[in-house]
């Protein structure tokens, strides 16, 4: 049975914004210095992972085991590349349609959430200008289980007080997108349908975002 379309909750990374670009730099720079082939092939199975489960991914294509205690110690070497490439951003980087999206749904009386499992994700948000569009951010220290797994969706509608049938999620990854799906939510991805098959709608970019086309679709009028 159709619900009514309430809230739109996002993915940050490679939805609003491409820090998937500067998530790739950071892990091409570690992976370089542990002589790690890693390439943006490779880097496509890391997007809406964790920082952890992505150096496993990393890892697993060299030849050295690590303790727990060097795998923290990467991901922080990784973090501070990370964060230093993302000093930069400001609205600019913002990718396009992004902005008009949230306007628009403000303009609906939807509310707005985002479900990115970044611990960077404030200060990215932030730094982009758009931190007063949200109703509820998702605060990823407090997620025990990463994309593919619903919690961070499910957490996201409970914290924006909508049930999860009543709210849109918007990925641009597989995981991601399984996320979604595995939380009884409609799932647009952003980008190639052949990665995103599961998603219940494909797009290009936020450009192409029709609510009209959407409810129509799959919400109650
Ligand atoms: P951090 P999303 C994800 O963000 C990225 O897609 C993924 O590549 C990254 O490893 C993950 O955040 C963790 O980020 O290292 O900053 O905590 O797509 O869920 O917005
Ligand atoms: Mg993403």
């Amino acid at each position: 049975m159709k619900s009514e379309l309430k809230a739109v909750i996002f993915d940050l990374d490679g939805v609003l914004t491409d820090t998937a670009e500067y998530h790739y730099k950071g892990w091409k720079m570690l992976a370089d210095q542990l002589g790690i082939p890693f390439d943006k092939e490779a880097n496509e199975e890391l997007k809406g992972i964790d920082r952890l489960a992505s150096l496993n991914k990393i890892l697993e294509k060299g030849n050295k085991t690590y303790t727990e205690e060097e795998k923290a110690q990467l991901c922080n070497t990784k973090n501070d590349y990370y964060k230093e490439l993302i000093k930069s951003i400001c609205e600019k980087d913002l990718l396009p349609g992004a902005e008009n999206v949230l306007k628009e749904l403000k303009r609906r009386n939807l509310k707005i959430g985002l479900a990115s499992v970044s611990k960077n994700a404030f200060t990215v948000v932030e730094s982009l200008k758009i931190a007063e569009y949200f109703d509820y951010i998702a605060d990823a220290a407090k997620i025990a289980k990463g994309k593919p797994d619903p919690e961070i969706f499910i957490t996201c509608a409970n914290g924006l007080g909508v049930e999860c049938e009543s709210c849109l999620g918007v990925e641009d990854a597989a995981a991601g997108v399984e996320a979604i799906k595995g939380s009884n939510m409609i799932a647009v991805g952003i980008g190639e349908k052949e990665i995103l098959s599961n998603a219940d709608m494909v797009l290009g970019s936020l450009e192409d975002l029709n609510f009209d086309e959407i409810i129509a679709e799959y919400y109650l009028k």
